[in-house]
């Protein structure tokens, strides 16, 4: 609160503005007076200065601490603040080509705020320790960038959606349902009963629509998957949409409209973030509808070509996935699934009546699926045949049941998962990193 109160008193006096990194480094800061605040970077000292490299997080600035420029105690802190220190510093914007940025600030004071203990993170360390330390890890730069890029996609999402009349509802995350079946459900005592932890607000969404027309929401899903693979969480972000009088073709051209406008937000908004990730913007700014279709059936027989032992009924999993993207840099539906290999409240076909009215949106270079997506059943004696072949209670879709009952209308919707298309757009090896906590068959700490 002091420093606080004395840092406002001093832009108040001398008009010495606190900025954020990134503002310091704009061009027309070049021989003014500034302050910046943040974390230790980098720092080391050489004949009476100090070259520390400062972190916020919107970026990082070199910072030169002369000795003789500022009062002697505060150059002495200076030269003993080690890494992740937070300090704060006033000082001139100078122009320095060797600089990261190509600016610095020359200090006139020092402040520091925080010290830090010796920091447990150094340059090489394995995954095992990264991820016990990730409270501590989530600081790093890719890390920040990839958070900045996940930011930049949701909001690229939300502005899609609010531009097209779609509204954001708030379903519930406890549920007795299970859209995507029984086997990945995490189940939780909840008071004298059972109940799910929600796989999807699908069911949820569905009925909004008759209120509310278009909608979507932002919530976390759980899947008690038991494999460890790099393209799967226990907790995930899913982004669903649900809107009526939209066919499955309809429900395509809103997932490439969506996407795009996601990527191009990313690209507009972090391509700094993107190249730190080596990820190339130019590759992304490609990412404009329409994305190419391709049925269940044809990329069956792609893959056999391409020497896969798969057959019409086979599920498409990572490895096939990757064959049919792996040199494509548009994303890839894939339209018309049998039916045994998907939920039971998709549309049957009518061209095809053992597939569904589906698609699988394909993130290009192999790092596939990212969108599951259908119109909806709207023949509740279907839905019903289905449940109970799968021993489920009927009781628990009751509910769900009825909205077929009252004013039932032609529907569609999908579902995306956020850290499945930060994945493909940081360039990730693995979704984990995707989110600042994973949670895994592992993993649950931190
Ligand atoms: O199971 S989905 O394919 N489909 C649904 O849940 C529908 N009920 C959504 C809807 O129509 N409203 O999951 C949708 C997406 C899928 O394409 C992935 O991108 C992602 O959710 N997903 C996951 N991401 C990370 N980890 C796991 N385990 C995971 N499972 C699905």
């Amino acid at each position: 609160m002091r420093l606080r109160a004395k840092g406002l008193y001093a832009q108040f006096l001398f008009r010495i503005w606190m900025l954020t990194i990134k503002q310091a480094l704009a061009k027309d800061q070049v021989g003014k007076k500034v302050q910046v605040r943040g974390w230790i970077y980098r720092t080391r000292s050489s004949g009476g200065i100090v070259f520390a490299v400062l972190r916020d997080g919107t970026g990082i600035i070199q910072v030169t601490v002369k000795k003789g420029n500022v009062p002697e105690p505060q150059f002495e802190e200076a030269a003993r603040a080690g890494i992740e220190s937070s300090v704060i510093v006033e000082g001139e914007v100078a122009e320095d080509k060797r600089a990261p940025g190509g600016y610095e600030v020359r200090a006139t004071g020092f402040q520091l705020v925080g010290p830090a203990e010796a920091f447990p993170i150094t340059e090489y360390q394995s995954t095992e320790l990264l991820l016990d330390l990730r409270h501590l890890w989530i600081r790093s730069r890719e890390q920040n960038a990839v958070s900045r890029i996940k930011g930049a996609l949701l909001r690229g999402a939300r502005e899609w959606f609010h531009e097209n009349d779609y509204t954001e509802v708030t379903p519930p995350t406890i549920t007795a349902v299970a859209p995507e079946g029984s086997t990945t459900l995490f189940q939780l005592k909840y008071y004298d009963r059972i109940a799910y932890l929600s796989q999807s607000a699908q069911f949820y969404l569905e009925s909004l629509i008759f209120s509310l027309d278009r909608v979507y929401s932002l919530t976390p899903s759980f899947r008690a998957e038991k494999s460890r693979t790099p393209r799967h969480l226990s907790e995930y972000w899913h982004l669903e949409m649900e809107a009526a009088w939209l066919d499955n073709e309809d429900n395509m051209r809103v997932e490439e409209e969506l996407v795009t406008a996601m990527v191009q937000n990313a690209v507009m908004e972090c391509t700094t973030e993107l190249q730190l990730l080596k990820r190339d913007p130019a590759s992304l700014k490609k990412i404009q509808p329409p994305f190419k279709r391709m049925r269940y059936e044809e990329a069956i027989e792609y893959l056999q070509k391409k020497g896969h032992e798969v057959a019409w009924g086979s599920d498409l999993g990572a490895v096939e996935e990757r064959t049919l993207t792996v040199d494509s840099e548009l994303p890839l539906f894939v339209v018309n699934y049998p039916k045994e290999l998907k939920p039971f409240y998709m549309k049957e076909n009518p061209d095809d009546p053992r597939t569904y009215k589906n698609s699988d949106l394909l993130a290009p270079e192999g790092y596939g699926e990212i969108i599951g997506g259908s119109e909806r059943e709207t023949d509740n004696s279907k839905m019903i045949a289905w449940l109970e072949d799968k021993g489920e209670n009927l009781e628990n879709y009751k509910w769900y049941l009825d909205l077929r009952k009252y004013g039932s209308v032609p529907h569609s919707g999908f579902g995306m998962g956020i850290e499945r298309i930060v994945t493909w757009v940081c360039k990730l090896e693995h979704i984990r990193d995707a989110t600042p906590y994973p949670r895994t068959v592992a993993r649950s700490y931190p």
